[in-house]
Formats: C-alpha cells, structure tokens, sequence
C-alpha cells in the first residue's frame, strides 16, 4: 500500500515501532517540532499583516543584522521544545550560548541545533524561507550539557530537517532511513506525506552559486563554474541553467526535487572566518539529507559530516548535490593540490 497520504506524526509513531526498543522521545521531539514549524509558516505568511517584517534593532553572533522574524522563529522554537521533556539542551544561529533547559521543566536525552529562519533576507521580497534543524544524542549522565557535548561529527546525527515556507509549506526529513517530504494541508492543519524516498539525480545541467563572489573563488571552483558557463563550446559539452535563491532551503529543496549542485565555497574573502554557511545547523544537517537522498555533501577537501566540531558557529565550506558533479568539484580540489 502507498505511504503518500499519510501524517507526519503517523509517519514517525510507525517509524518508532519499527524499533522496539524505542522510548517514543523522538517521536515526541520531532511532534513538537512540527508544531513550531506550523506556528512559524502562519507567522511568515501574515508578516506582511501583522507587521513582522523588516529589521529589529539588533544583531546575531556573527555580526549579521537580524531581521524582526529571525528573533520571533527563534522564540517559538525554543517555546515549543523548552517544557516537553525531550530535549537536554539546545543551541540556535540566532543566540551565542547554548539554551539550556529551566530547572522546572524535566530533561530529555536529545539535542538539537537549529536555524530558526534561513534565507530570512528573502522574507521582505516574499520568496521561501524555511526553518533547519539537527538532532543530536546527548552524551549520557549529563545534567548541563557544555559545548563539548554539542561537538558531535555530522555522521552522529540522528535526525535531520528542514521546512521551507514557501507557495507550500513543506517539511523534509530523515532518521536515518531515506528523506521524504510532507506538505501542509493547512485546511487540516497536519504535514502529509506527499513526496516519500526522495532522490536526487545522479548528473544534472544546473548549478546554484553566488557569481557576484567570482573574482574571489579558488582556482578549483574558478575552473568548474567557467566549464559550466561555457556550455556545449567547452569540454562539458553541454549547456548548464544556473539558479540562485539566496536561499539555501530552497536550493536543497529543488536539488532534492530535479537535482544540481549548489555551491558556497570559501573564497579569499571570507576564508579567515572559514566559509559561509554554519556547520552544526545549517551544513551537517542539509548533508545528513542530502546523502541520504543519494547525493554528496563536501568542502571539496572533505565529507562535510566528518568535519569535527569546535564551536557551534563554526562555518565551512559547502559544495552538495547531484553526486557526479560534486565527485567533478572534489576532484578539482585534489588535483590542484
Ligand atoms: P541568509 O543569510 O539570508 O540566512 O544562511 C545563510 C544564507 O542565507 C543561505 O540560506 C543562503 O544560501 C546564503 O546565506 C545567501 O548568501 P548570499 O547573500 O551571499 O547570496
């Protein structure tokens, strides 16, 4: 029988009893996590009303200007996940320590990192935003978890997520097992299961990078993006489409949906802080997926899920995708070495 059709929380109650030896916790978390994701969806698409947008008068750890939505999303996550019991800590791009949960609340074995609002320089524009996050275990016998507890690599995440708010509010997942996609019927108010086992194409003509950044790149991604923009006249020999959201969940999005290579990579400009895009919330947990869904994720030097962490704002370089292109990136790397 079809899967397609079902709920989120029936997807992952089934998943669970597969497992007997569960203790239903992250049944529990990631039911808690689809309630703030359909909290923040309605909160993003009446902004414009209610007036949430634009900037509040403040910035993130990073330096960046945060906008009104960055703070309220990162509000209803850490109000959803905070009281329930399921979680021992977590850590958020728009805070600089980690969260820890209050003395009133009981503790949880899991911990979570999350960007409560990627792409939010896209809400003003109303273009899709969308919400990632990562679910480690906590190491066991651990009261306040520290930052030590946090510096897991890639590869220990148990779950991984994104739900992008965009014409359709959608939830990507995966534990392990496969990534599928769930829709949400607002009419409803539930996720439904309407893309299962996604997978993403092998080889692709498509490419997503920020070009405004060439004159800066290295010579591998100088040499790759130059194949590409010459098309059948050059040693491709074929022509590529190029696409830029400024967006990183809808790049996954569409990578997972008809394939690509979407591509940060470090550049003489930003290499002192290590690339762009963060590593614990934003690029293990798109790589978690995006392997899962048959693709590649790398920093053209390594698997980006073998990176060891060593500081929850860590950022990295990012190459993912279509796997015979990011295999081509990679190589590039090597040969230049
Ligand atoms: P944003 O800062 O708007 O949250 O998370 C970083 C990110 O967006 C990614 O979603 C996106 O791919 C990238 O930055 C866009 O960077 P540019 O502004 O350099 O294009």
């Amino acid at each position: 029988m079809s899967d397609i059709g079902k709920s989120v929380i029936q997807y992952i109650v089934e998943q669970q009893r597969a497992h007997p030896d569960a203790s239903g916790d992250l049944s529990g978390l990631l039911s808690d996590i689809v309630s703030a994701c359909k909290k923040i969806s309605h909160l993003v698409s009446r902004s414009g009303i209610i007036g949430l947008g634009g900037y509040a008068d403040s910035e993130n750890i990073q330096g960046e200007a945060q906008k009104k939505l960055d703070i309220i999303s990162n509000d209803v996550m850490v109000d959803h996940l905070k009281w329930t019991g399921h979680l021992a800590a977590m850590a958020s791009e728009e805070i600089e320590d980690l969260i820890q949960i209050p003395g009133k609340f009981p503790k949880g074995k899991y911990l979570i990192c999350f960007d409560p609002l990627d792409g939010s320089s896209n809400i003003d524009i109303n273009l899709t935003v969308g919400t990632i996050f990562s679910i480690l275990r906590c190491p066991e016998g651990n009261g306040t978890p520290t930052l030590k507890d946090f510096m897991q690599k890639g590869t220990e995440q148990v779950c991984a997520g994104f739900c992008i708010y965009g014409p359709s509010t959608m939830l990507i997942l995966t534990i392990g097992n496969g990534v599928n996609g769930f829709t949400l019927d607002r009419d409803v108010g539930e996720f439904i299961l309407t893309h299962p086992n996604m997978r993403i194409p092998r080889d692709t003509a498509e490419f997503a990078i920020n070009m405004s950044n060439q004159r800066f790149w290295q010579p591998p991604i100088q040499r790759y993006v130059d194949e590409c923009v010459r098309g059948t006249e050059g040693v491709r020999e074929k022509n590529f489409n190029m696409r830029w959201n400024a967006s990183m969940v809808a790049e996954v999005y569409r990578i997972l949906t008809r394939g690509g290579i979407f591509l940060y990579p470090s550049d003489s400009k930003i290499a002192k802080q290590g690339g762009k895009l963060r590593l614990m919330y934003e690029a293990n947990p798109m790589s978690f997926i995006v392997e899962q869904a048959d693709g590649l994720s790398s920093t053209g030097l390594e698997r980006i899920m073998e990176i060891q962490p060593k500081d929850i704002h860590q950022r990295v370089p990012v190459i993912l995708g279509s796997r015979a292109e990011v295999e081509r990136v990679v190589r590039y790397h090597s040969e230049k070495a």
